[in-house]
């Protein structure tokens, strides 16, 4: 593959708008949450789920204060019960004594409150006794799917896990999902299917690690991994002839791993961890909720390094976020406020770069003040350089890619002026959606972004300073 054939790859216009929201919170609520369990075993009596405070609202606010833009909630986990009164099951909510339709309120809440909603629909189910037929599971799984997808207005996510264990009756299901996705792209076609699906890709891992150089162009058969996963396909698949790939590989798409690869996609990664050592609450974790540091750093390290971020937060036995962790997100919001509030870059004397040019408006794209879309003929450095007339103590600067021209920086450095002497304060590699860079907060009149390396010339969508 040339670097020409490389940024021929772009996002699809949901997977943009995904991108863009770059923090949004996972919420895991189900049986689990009353049985100090993080599996279900399919037996629990809905009976056990009892939030007698639930309040939705209450989570869209602390998901809204820590900087969240949009809440996936898990609407059936593995144990097969339904936070929402299916007609094609009696394992769910209508026969708790909760009797309230909590996706809907949920739902209804992420609208009020101003954020987008999504779902999670474990294909795992471990009461459903069809699970393991075949069709006739695949029946029930697709009339729940379309329950979610029709009732609850516009979605902005289906969530679908890998995990694939044994049902009631002892037996494994083999997913139709080309028939799930079918489904989701009629009823909901600017859902993004994430994980075991076409449109994000699982990062790899669940502790919230990223990966120092994170490609959203990988090949296409990367979309295949957590499905293949599933169904415990054998070596005679013909991925499986190739190099395989895994979920987890540290380098996934640079040009090396990309130079023998027949077909290319866009699939950008997603870090999911949770505020806590489980998925759901116990009490047993109240004490254990990630310092401020740990998310901070995973912030920095997934939004700032090309991926979304997706953190959760259970609800306890009331129905509500429990204090120490709505305390976490307080902290959480109050520290990006002050870190990304204010940046320097308008209030700069000048500003020396090439034009954004005409080939922006060509692709579609509206050069806005901050866009620098290096010329072809441009000779010398590809540099931005900002300057102000008095010093500034500099914390951050971000970098932002024109995704619809694909990601193109390989190698970049961050360079200052200190003390008169222009200095590197930083090397890194892949930039994306965002590249977020941590200074120390020296001080200088002079801030300088240049790339070293790019697949055809770079297009930076913004660059900030703080
Ligand atoms: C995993 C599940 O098994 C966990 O319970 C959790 O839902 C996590 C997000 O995905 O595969």
């Amino acid at each position: 593959m040339t670097d020409a054939e490389l940024v021929r790859v772009v996002p699809s216009a949901r997977q943009l708008r995904l991108q863009k929201m770059e923090f949004y919170a996972f919420v895991h609520f189900t049986v689990n949450t009353f049985t100090d369990r993080e599996w279900g075993d399919g037996t629990e009596n809905p009976a056990v789920f009892n939030p007698v405070s639930l309040d939705p609202d209450q989570w869209v606010s602390a998901i809204k204060e820590a900087g969240m833009k949009g809440l996936i909630l898990t609407c059936k986990h593995h144990d097969g019960f339904c936070l929402w009164p299916s007609k094609y099951t009696e394992h769910c909510v209508r026969n708790s004594p909760c009797q309230k339709d909590v996706v809907r309120e949920t739902a209804e809440a992420c609208r009020r409150g101003g954020i987008r909603f999504g779902v999670y629909l474990s294909p795992w189910d471990r009461n459903q006794p069809l699970y393991g037929t075949g069709k006739p599971y695949d029946d029930y799984f697709v009339n729940q799917l379309t329950e979610l997808l029709t009732n609850y207005g516009e979605l902005f996510s289906v969530w679908f896990d890998g995990a694939c264990g044994e049902g009631p009756n002892g037996r494994k299901q083999h997913y139709d999902w080309e028939r799930y996705y079918r489904v989701i792209r009629k009823l909901q076609p600017d859902a993004c299917i994430h994980v075991c699906g076409p449109d994000i890709r699982w990062c790899g891992n669940e502790a919230g690690e990223t990966r120092p150089s994170e490609w959203s162009v990988v090949p296409r058969r990367t979309a295949d991994t957590e499905k293949i996963a599933s169904l415990s396909q054998q070596a005679d698949d013909e991925a499986f002839r190739l190099r395989p790939i895994r979920a987890w590989d540290l380098d996934l798409g640079s040009r090396e791993i990309l130079k023998d690869e027949k077909e290319l996609i866009w699939y950008p990664a997603e870090v999911n961890t949770s505020i806590r050592p489980g998925w759901f609450w116990h009490e047993a974790e109240n004490d254990q909720v990630k310092p401020l540091e740990k998310l901070v750093s995973i912030y920095l390290n997934s939004v700032g390094g090309n991926a979304t971020f997706l953190l959760n937060i259970p609800p306890d036995r009331r129905g509500l976020f429990h204090e120490n962790d709505v305390r976490r997100l307080m902290e959480l919001g109050a520290y990006l406020r002050n870190s990304f509030g204010n940046n320097l870059v308008p209030e700069a004397s000048g500003i020396i770069a090439p034009p954004a040019e005409k080939e922006c408006e060509i692709l579609n794209v509206v050069p806005e003040d901050d866009c620098y879309y290096f010329p072809q003929q441009h000779s010398g450095n590809t540099e931005i350089t900002v300057c102000w007339d008095k010093p500034q103590r500099i914390h951050f600067v971000v970098i932002r890619e024109h995704l619809l021209l694909s990601q193109r920086i390989e190698k970049f450095e961050i360079l200052a002026e200190l003390e008169g002497k222009t200095e590197c304060l930083y090397r890194g590699t892949t930039v994306g959606n965002k590249r977020i860079v941590k200074l120390d907060g020296c001080e200088t009149k002079r801030v300088t972004l240049r790339i070293t390396d790019s697949r055809e010339r770079p297009a930076i969508e913004q660059l900030a300073v703080y």
